[in-house]
């Protein structure tokens, strides 16, 4: 049974002010009825580390470099998001792969250093709207999903991120039926990759994930969460998707 992840990514966006929705978290899930991740940017890392001590919220990375150390400035490693108790790590957003020119064998790179210094990884993929339209988005998956992932990649420290390029940030998302297929096929090439420990691989689905269509989207087969971006700035658009997960 795969556990439900609502996981948040700050992006660069947040303050130290702005923690304080974690607190509004805590208040209204002392009990998780899934895993709760957050990812703000590197530089509040370590007080969000604070505010959720003795929390069941996780604390996460947006990237991390892949090597373990040296002359990379202003990167950071995996093994240094890992001393500080983060867990979790976001690897190849397409944020990155469009600024940064990240390639799938750099992303690949980054999870495994990820899963080596012991932290989960969040490897996202997903298509262009040209590619959508041109019918390539599921060739398109494939390839970034096995280009992507380390193959001794262990389930438990490997979540998936299907986040169509064309619904981050936008409002627009694809219809209910696009992200089941999508879903689906992902589901089928890891099994196919890594047998039965595929079914506990955890999928989740991001782009313009709202309080009012993320029940809807988590009802389909496959999908185990979502990476939330702006939704996951505030308790009051966080709290909702969390309670949708339940
Ligand atoms: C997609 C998502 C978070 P948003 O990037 O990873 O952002 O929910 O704002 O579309």
């Amino acid at each position: 049974m795969r556990r439900k992840l609502a996981a948040g990514n700050w992006k660069m966006n947040g303050s130290i002010p702005g923690l304080d929705m974690i607190g509004a978290l805590k208040l209204k899930h002392p009990e998780c009825p899934c895993d709760v991740l957050l990812c703000p940017p590197a530089p509040l890392l370590t007080h969000a580390l604070q505010n959720t001590a003795g929390s069941p919220i996780f604390i996460g990375a947006q990237n991390c470099h892949a090597e373990e150390k040296g002359a990379y400035t202003g990167d950071h490693s995996a093994a240094m998001i890992a001393e500080i108790g983060a867990t979790h790590v976001i690897v190849g957003h397409s944020e990155r792969r469009d600024a940064y020119g990240e390639t799938d064998a750099q992303v690949a790179a980054k999870a495994q250093a990820a899963q080596a210094a012991g932290l989960t990884a969040i490897v996202c993929i997903g298509e262009s709207l040209a590619q959508r339209e041109a019918g390539d988005a599921l060739d398109v998956i494939r390839t970034q999903l096995q280009g992507s992932v380390p193959d001794d990649s262990a389930a438990d420290t490997l979540v998936i991120a299907y986040e169509p390029i064309w619904a981050i940030g936008t409002g627009k998302i694809p219809t209910m039926a696009q992200i089941a297929e999508v879903h689906a096929l992902m589901r089928q090439e890891l099994r196919s990759r890594f047998g039965d420990s595929a079914e506990d691989i955890r999928l989740l689905y991001g782009g313009s994930v709202k309080p009012d269509n993320a029940a809807e989207i988590f009802a389909l087969d496959n999908v185990d969460g979502a990476l939330v971006g702006g939704a996951s700035l505030r308790a009051e658009d966080f709290s909702p998707i969390i309670q949708a997960l339940a």
